[in-house]
């Protein structure tokens, strides 16, 4: 009984800092992608197709979340854009605090989006609104067709769904049809893309998407 009273408490005050993040990054003329997905469904790998396509277009930031190494970081980094990496030394998601004392080691100034990618995992995450104005859960055609039901708070918090390594699914028994059903059962206003980061496959069409929503 206690530990959802102290559960509910923990919420409200994420929510809180969640909507002071959001109109902080407003005021700046910012917008925030927040990334989220089971470990290796492909965050950091789109974010670099992505920051490869995008970069010199608009200005870029990046805060990345990992339990425990600046892997990640390092990969962006190579870009040479507005990099930040939070470790949570165990924790199994990001929190708005996490992102709030983030967002005060990057120049404001010279971001116009700014992509979180959050800790890899498909429960915890989901209940943490860290200020983003879009959240993206991306599945790899590896994970099993009905992980949208198996994981429903995850979807239907989301509002994009990218469906990624497509490039496998000659390889498997995976079948794209019946995630997206799957998906779309939980949240019919799923936006879904179909993407390879490997191959870079439908990386075009997101981006497109993405810079529409940044203009709006
Ligand atoms: N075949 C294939 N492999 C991919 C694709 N996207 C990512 N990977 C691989 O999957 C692994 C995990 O990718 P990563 O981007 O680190 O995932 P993250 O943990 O969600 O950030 C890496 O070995 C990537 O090279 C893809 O579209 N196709
Ligand atoms: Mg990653």
């Amino acid at each position: 009984m206690k530990i959802i009273e102290l559960d509910k408490k923990v919420l409200k005050r994420n929510d809180e800092i969640a909507e002071e993040n959001r109109k902080a990054l407003k005021q700046k003329g910012i917008y925030v992608f927040n990334l989220l997905s089971s470990p290796g469904a492909g965050k950091t790998s789109i974010l670099e197709r992505i920051i490869q396509r995008l970069k010199g277009r608009v200005d870029i930031g990046v805060i990345v979340g990992d339990v425990q190494t600046d892997n990640d970081a390092k990969r962006i980094n190579k870009y040479k854009i507005q990099t930040v990496q939070i470790i949570t030394n165990g924790a199994c998601h990001l929190d708005s605090k996490m992102v709030k004392n983030a967002i005060k080691k990057i120049d404001l100034n010279n971001v116009k989006v700014l992509f979180i990618e959050n800790v890899g995992n498909l429960v915890c995450p989901s209940n943490f609104d860290l200020g983003e104005d879009v959240r993206i859960v991306i599945m790899s055609t590896t994970e099993g067709d009905d992980k949208p039901l198996k994981y429903p708070p995850m979807f239907y918090s989301a509002d994009v769904m990218i469906i990624n390594k497509i490039d496998l699914l000659p390889h498997l028994s995976c079948n794209v049809d019946e995630i997206k059903n799957n998906a779309l059962k939980i949240n019919p206003n799923l936006k879904i893309f179909e993407t390879s980061a490997v191959k870079g496959t439908g990386i075009d069409g997101l981006c497109d998407w993405i810079m529409d929503k940044i203009k709006k």
